[in-house]
């Protein structure tokens, strides 16, 4: 057993294994401090903090929570556990947590009761149902809740109110790793598994931090470079992130130039014909328009527009094109991009091209952020219908219709679901008056703040806001309903590599506080939802009947969860869906034997145009692809919408920090997160630094066409022209005053035509120096991407009360 500061040792100590072997296992626990491990009730979970999946206990004292031991059978973390995992439940027992609904009364809001607020929403519900019909009502959820309840949220939303306004901010987050897999494969789910790690001789990253955002998994490719026949890196993102220190080859181009770039690289793939010409023949269609279009990104020409070497371009591709096994992660620098899907695709593209899918070590993984977020697709609470069913296939709609047991016409699809900006937009022309928002903080995570917040404090919109704190977005609200969260509600949630897992109740929510399934069935049974016949169209009245009603809503559909059950999922290891009858252990890898979900008759969707978004027509879809194969589909690079200028010199992008979650609700609660990361900061290059006036610490003032922050300054080795700013700051935590330091008060209201993710990683600004620093350096973590240039003289660290545990043991599952 060792103990070692898990906020200055962000990924713990290695265990080094080779290509093929297990990964080992190591068990990381923290407790509280003066409690013992043998004193205590564990209960299984698995962490909500990220995509990764954590299988995690959660030790119980005295009905309290009193800390975590990571899952040593389970397959996705074999026992270990990222500082978020290990310190973040103590937000639970915030003081903050909200204890009872509040309602606006005079201008203020006021505690209440159930009764009261609930009743204030099913009576608006009514009136605006009478005055307008659905059309004026919207749900904005998020990647955060458990399945039960986004299947119980698709179901009252589609199929009882039906209303077209679902969405979740997976749009903002993982609408594009949907939207990338339908266009290549014909549907949403993960054709990799992270134990395709063990296996890559190449894994590249794509404009995704993973060492920071899934720590674990990271730890996983630490350990097989430590090893022996350790994986090539190659990485792809502006800042030297953890990623790009360990990479063999690091491209750091100019944000927005993602499809130059991968095309560059398919350039050199086909041009020495490193193609997979069988795979291709036998399982794709679209390789010949491929084959032209990338005739155009020659190097040379590519690494202009990227503005990268070309002998690293060629490098990185002869890499990736002589590899035998290649894994690919694919994520935000990518995704909230103006071509998302068309840079995310041209990724599959490599896989297609190469043959590199289906087999150990050959996984493509277009990533998701949120712990729950595969959930919220795969049940249709972000506006796709459940089961991964395709709204304009008649047949699936009727389906659907079959299962709920309501007219086919009572869910709406004559038009794709709105998005979640198309919602803004309609509230703030008055036609959507009421939103209710569960589980994400608009008010911060949304771009162009100033527009958002004039939109949601608007009189005649009628907002509710279900959260466990009064975050900045439930401040503009006219019902707060207090949610139990994680831990206090049991349910079940996806991870990205489609494992399954089973998260139980460990102790009473505080006060009044209700987990979101209730609040959701109670809500449908006071506005009476009936089916056909007359019965309750919500049939179910707990977590566990929610789930057996979901898996036969997919049954037979790709994500199908019938093998599974509560108890076949309590134990041991989380399970990866399709699980079945016929394949009861769940299944690994998608598309092992070459097989596409991408038939026409049966995949999620048809595609759209790339570069406007307009989805294709049934027929288009049949007369290309009529045998249901992948499909390569090119792109061409277009330009970002806004580029530097005069007035505006440099690059903004955003992202995160390994220290805090988003907005910060919960890891801005937690003493050891909170002291790693307390303040906003922004990064900038040493040149840059220079030309400007600025150095370490200093105060500045970063402006775009929208509005103003202000930011210490960490001099980093960012690329030269380019600025980063930390989402994760609002103001709840600096006074009624303290807006100008949240990244979106300077984003920009644009989206990815294809998948609608809006853009958080390019717009042009301008950087002016403050004031002096009182004295350096700025607050920034020293462990992370954020690492100031030299050495820094106030290294990150989380001292006595940041000690957790690590026991390594002989070999995993
Ligand atoms: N610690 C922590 N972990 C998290 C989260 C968190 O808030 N904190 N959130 C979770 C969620 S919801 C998500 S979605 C994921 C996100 O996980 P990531 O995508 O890994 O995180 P980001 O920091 O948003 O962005 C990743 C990288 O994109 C780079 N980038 C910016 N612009 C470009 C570009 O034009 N091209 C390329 N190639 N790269 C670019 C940035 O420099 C950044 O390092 O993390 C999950 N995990
Ligand atoms: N500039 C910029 N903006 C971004 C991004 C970026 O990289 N840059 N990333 C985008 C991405 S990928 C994401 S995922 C979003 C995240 O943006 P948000 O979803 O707005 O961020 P969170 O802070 O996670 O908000 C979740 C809210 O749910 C509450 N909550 C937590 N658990 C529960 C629960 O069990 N029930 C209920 N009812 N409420 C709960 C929390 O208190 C919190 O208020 O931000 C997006 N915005
Ligand atoms: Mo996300």
């Amino acid at each position: 057993m060792a103990r070692s500061d898990r906020i200055a040792d962000v990924w713990g100590s290695r265990t080094p294994y080779a290509r093929g072997e297990t990964w080992p296992v190591r068990v990381d626990t923290f407790l509280e401090p003066g409690v013992d491990a043998a004193d205590v009730a564990w209960v299984q979970s698995a962490s909500i903090l990220h995509s990764n999946g954590d299988a995690l206990d959660i030790a119980v004292r005295d009905g309290r929570m009193v800390g975590v031991r990571g899952r040593a059978e389970d397959r996705v973390n074999h026992g270990r556990l990222g500082p978020k995992d290990l310190y973040g439940w103590q937000a639970n027992a915030s003081p903050d947590r909200l204890t009872r609904p509040l309602v606006r009364r005079d201008g203020e809001l006021v505690e209440s009761t159930w009764d009261d607020a609930m009743g204030r929403i099913v009576a608006r519900t009514h009136e605006l149902l009478e005055e307008q019909g659905p059309s004026a009502i919207g749900f904005y959820t998020t990647g955060q809740l458990f399945l039960e309840e986004y299947y119980t949220l698709g179901v009252l939303a589609h199929g009882g109110l039906g209303t077209n306004h679902v969405d979740g901010n997976t749009r903002l987050c993982t609408a594009t790793a949907a939207a990338a897999l339908k266009e290549s494969f014909g549907c949403d789910g993960q054709p990799g598994s992270y134990t395709d790690v063990d296996h890559a001789d190449v894994i590249a990253l794509w404009g995704h931090n993973m060492a920071e955002t899934q720590t674990v998994l990271w730890t996983r490719v630490l350990d097989r470079l430590a090893g022996p026949d350790p994986p090539q890196i190659v990485c792809v993102d502006p800042r030297p992130t953890p990623v790009a220190e360990a990479a063999t080859v690091h491209l750091a181009p100019r944000p927005g130039t993602n499809v130059a770039l991968v095309n560059g690289l398919l350039h050199e793939i086909v041009r020495n014909d490193w193609v997979d010409h069988d795979y291709v023949h036998a399982h794709a269609v679209g390789f010949d328009e491929l084959a032209t279009r990338v005739t155009e990104y020659p190097p040379e020409k590519v690494a202009r527009i990227c503005d990268v070497p070309e002998d690293d371009l060629r490098e990185a591709a002869r890499i990736l094109g002589t590899a035998d096994r290649v894994l690919s992660t694919v994520l935000q620098g990518f995704y909230q991009s103006h071509q998302a899907t068309a840079a995310s695709v041209q990724v599959n593209n490599i896989h297609l091209v190469r043959g590199m899918l289906g087999r150990p070590g050959c996984g493509v993984l277009q990533m998701n952020g949120q712990p729950t977020a595969q959930n919220t697709r795969e049940a249709g609470a972000d506006g796709d219908l459940p089961g991964f069913r395709n709204w304009s296939n008649d047949d699936h709609v009727q389906d659907l219709a079959r299962v709920w047991n309501v007219d086919p016409l009572q869910i709406p699809h004559y038009s794709p679901p709105t998005h979640v900006m198309q919602m803004i937009r309609y509230a703030e022309e008055g036609s959507i008056r009421m939103l209710w928002v569960q589980a994400t903080n608009p008010a911060v995570s949304l771009p162009e703040l100033a527009r958002i917040r004039s939109i949601l404090a608007q009189e005649r919109l009628f907002l509710v806001v279900q959260d466990i704190f009064l975050s900045e977005t439930a401040e503009l609200a006219d019902v707060v309903l207090p949610a139990a969260t994680w831990g206090e509600k049991t349910g079940t949630f996806t991870n990205a590599d489609r494992t399954v897992h089973l998260s139980e109740k460990a102790v009473e929510p505080p006060g009044e506080a209700r987990p979101d399934l209730e609040i959701f069935l109670d809500y449908a049974r006071r506005l009476d939802l009936k089916d056909k016949d007359g019965r309750a169209l919500v049939r179910w009245h707990d977590p566990e009947s929610a789930f057996e009603a979901w898996k036969e809503c997919s049954r037979g559909r790709p994500c199908d969860y019938t093998g599974l059950s509560y108890d076949r999922l309590r134990g041991g290891s989380g399970v990866q869906w399709p699980c079945t009858d016929e394949a009861p252990d769940g299944t690994e890898r998608l598309y092992a034997d070459g097989q596409f979900f991408a038939a026409p008759d049966y995949c999620e969707s048809y595609g759209r145009d790339m570069v406007t978004g307009a989805p294709l027509e049934p027929t288009e879809y049949r007369a290309m692809n009529p045998d249901g194969k992948a499909v390569i589909k090119a792109a061409e690079y277009v330009p970002p919408h806004e580029l530097p200028s005069p007035e505006y010199p440099f690059q903004l992008i955003t992202g995160r920090t390994v220290y805090h979650f988003h907005t910060r609700t919960k890891t801005g609660r937690v003493p050891q997160l909170q002291a790693a990361a307390p303040d906003v900061w922004v990064e900038v290059s040493a040149g840059d630094a220079e030309l400007l006036g600025v150095t370490e610490g200093d105060l500045a003032e970063i402006t775009t066409p929208r509005g103003t922050v202000r930011a210490r300054t960490r001099v980093t080795g960012i690329r030269e022209g380019v600025v980063f700013l930390p989402f994760h700051y609002g103001y709840w935590d600096v006074g009624p005053d303290g807006g100008g330091r949240a990244a979106n008060e300077l984003t920009i209201t644009e989206w990815d035509p294809a998948s609608k993710q809006p853009i958080f990683k390019t717009a042009a600004a301008r950087v002016a120096k403050v004031e002096r620093s009182p004295g350096p350096p700025s607050s920034a973590p020293t462990t992370t991407a954020s690492a100031p240039l030299g050495t820094p003289a106030t290294p990150t660290r989380g001292g006595e009360s940041a000690l957790a545990d690590e026991q390594v043991r002989g070999a995993g599952r």
